[in-house]
């Protein structure tokens, strides 16, 4: 295969609500989609950096950036074997791995739909037909708000519930939801919100049976995260500490975590994604597939990704409609009343593009060639 044009587009698509993390609120998205062309056929890739450095480093001006200038060059009208092999023509970039997988995902399409395979069974997965779904629920304005949109999204037949937390939005909240939602999955996340003084006051989620803390401590602290997890019963489930299968490996001989979140675009795309799926399976450790809040082409790659054996735990993928009055994609990402969602065998992602709808909100476009 040998690409002979990459199209990079940046779009800005308004959230259907905001969305607020413990590092911040994020009202609408500025979302980088790489289109590579190999004679006349197209594979897609997006980039799931946010709008500003405070999940990672990443961020889309940046991420712009080190597509076009860095990782778009290292691949043009090159013949490549395999979209195994481009990983690793990346692998001299540091960090930027959101950038590089974007990228690196949309040479897995094509070389999927050159194939005429969905791009879930040229990965190797197809052991799941129907993906489990849970959702991520920001943090609130009010308890009474987030109360409300629980009661919503299990109406809405979703397996697990994960909410933000952070400080002065915790131990609390957390006692409310489950007071009033005794059964069900329930789990959280801080996205770095606390340090290892905090230990005692993390532990107190332990009466609240979680099926996991996701990344309390720093973003880059396996050794931390280990020390915590020796005192809590509660699973800690690593997501931005974890940047390729290597750190995994550490991460579980330290017992720093008993779960990990696997992102497409945190570990650089699907060569990496898989390694660290292998190592977690190897090591009887469960995954589930995490999201950064992707339009269509992000959120079908995910699906993908995610009928890998070992994704066993219901992942943050949901529907379209959660986040989009319009997806980039048709038909949208919908789920059954099961709270699933069925794979589509169409080659590549499986859902078509909306051009003229994904032109419209193209905020800037630049073809390599
Ligand atoms: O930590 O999983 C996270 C969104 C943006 C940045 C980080 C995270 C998230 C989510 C949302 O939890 C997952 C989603 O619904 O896409
Ligand atoms: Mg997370």
């Amino acid at each position: 295969m040998k690409i002979d044009r990459i199209v990079m587009r940046q779009l800005r698509m308004p959230l259907v609500h905001f969305f607020e993390t413990s590092f911040g609120r994020t009202h609408e998205r500025d979302i980088i989609i790489v289109e590579v062309t190999a004679g006349g056929i197209s594979g897609w890739g997006e980039v799931t950096a946010g709008e500003n450095p405070f999940y990672n480093e990443e961020w889309t001006a940046a991420a712009w950036l080190i597509v076009r200038d860095y990782c778009a060059p290292r691949v043009l009208q090159r013949e490549l074997d395999s979209a195994d092999n481009v990983a690793p023509l990346f692998e001299h970039i540091r960090g930027h791995r959101m950038a590089r997988g974007g990228l690196e995902a949309a040479i897995w399409d094509l070389e999927a739909r050159l194939a005429g395979l969905p791009l879930y069974r040229h990965i190797g997965g197809g052991a799941h037909r129907e993906i489990p779904c849970g959702v991520s629920i920001g943090v609130q304005d009010s308890v009474e708000q987030l109360l409300e949109k629980i009661q919503c999204e299990l109406a809405a037949g979703y397996q697990r519930i994960k909410m933000k937390i952070k400080p002065g939005w915790d131990v609390d909240v957390v006692r409310a939801v489950r007071h009033k939602f005794p059964a069900i999955k329930l789990m959280v996340d801080a996205n770095s919100a606390y340090t290892l003084a905090d230990a005692a006051h993390l532990k107190r989620l332990d009466e609240f049976y979680l099926m996991m803390i996701e990344q309390p401590l720093s973003h880059d602290d396996i050794i931390d995260h280990a020390h915590l997890q020796s005192q809590l019963e509660t699973p800690i489930c690593l997501d931005e500490c974890i940047r390729t299968a290597h750190h995994a490996e550490q991460a579980i001989a330290m017992r720093a975590c008993g779960i990990i979140n696997i992102k497409l675009g945190r570990v650089g795309g699907f060569s990496e994604a898989r390694r660290l799926h292998d190592v977690a399976q190897a090591a009887g450790i469960p995954v589930w597939c995490g999201g950064m809040l992707e339009a269509g082409i992000g959120r079908a790659h995910n699906i993908a990704l995610s009928t890998l054996p070992n994704f066993t735990l219901p992942g943050d993928v949901s529907a379209s409609g959660r986040y989009w009055k319009r997806d980039v994609i048709t038909p949208p990402v919908e789920t059954t009343p099961r709270g699933t969602i069925t794979v589509r065998d169409d080659p590549g992602f499986g859902y078509a593009i909306d051009h003229d709808f994904m032109q419209s909100i193209t905020l800037r476009e630049e073809t390599l060639a």
